[in-house]
């Protein structure tokens, strides 16, 4: 009989700009593998491909985009890199993602006029992440950490708006971590519910947005 390869869990991590995602997503894959797992990290916008590029541009301030085919771009962006995760999920591999597609509508959801249904329309059909880790900082936290950059989106009104998305577009199975404590102790908290995620979603088919 043949043996069945099990395959690696889709891991998303949401949040605002400067909850640490980023760091927290490294040190997670660092230590899947360390354990013997297979762990890539992968974000969104994945900026190195030709649609990631004007992408980059414009949240750069490089270019100027109209906001409905900015959020396109987004989309577009993540449907090109959907053969790669499913290669590499069906391989064993766990893909620890920075962003992914409720950032897409938090963020165009963000701007006057945008409608939330609008936003989700384009990335319906995505691979459904196993698991979604929402990443809270209270303002006061935010606010002692290092000033914002000089990227598009990069102020706090604009995350404010953000923030208030992502809390009507969560569900009842996304992780809420609250991202005020140090690297260290979120990393446990964080390890311990992905490392859970990994072990349930062996035999599970993967579904879709
Ligand atoms: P990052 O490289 O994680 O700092 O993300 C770049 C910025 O782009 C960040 O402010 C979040 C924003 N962003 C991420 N995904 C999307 C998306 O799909 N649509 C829009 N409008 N913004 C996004
Ligand atoms: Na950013
Ligand atoms: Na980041």
């Amino acid at each position: 009989m043949l043996h069945k390869m099990t395959r690696g869990a889709l891991i998303v991590f949401e949040g605002c700009d400067r909850c640490g995602k980023t760091t927290q997503c490294k040190k997670l894959v660092d230590a899947l593998n360390r354990d013997g797992g297979k762990a890539e990290f992968m974000r969104f916008p994945e900026r190195s491909t030709a649609i990631g590029q004007t992408i980059s541009g414009y949240l750069e301030k490089k270019s100027e985009l109209e906001d409905h085919a900015v959020h396109l771009l987004f989309s577009a962006n993540r449907w090109e890199l959907v053969p790669k995760m499913l290669r590499l999920l069906n391989s064993g591999t766990t893909l620890i993602v920075d962003r992914y597609a409720y950032s897409g509508v938090a963020f165009t959801g963000a701007k006057p006029g945008f409608d939330l249904q609008w936003c989700k329309q384009p990335d319906v059909g995505l691979p459904k992440p196993d698991q979604v880790l929402y990443l809270t900082l209270s303002p006061e936290e935010a606010s002692k950490r290092a000033a914002f950059g000089t990227e598009r989106y990069e102020n706090t009104e604009f995350q404010e708006r953000v923030a208030k998305n992502f809390e009507i577009l969560k569900e009842h199975d996304w992780k809420i971590v609250n991202a005020g404590k140090s690297i260290e102790d979120l990393h446990g908290e964080i390890k311990s519910i992905v490392t859970q995620t990994v072990e349930s979603s062996k035999d599970k088919p993967i579904l879709k947005l």
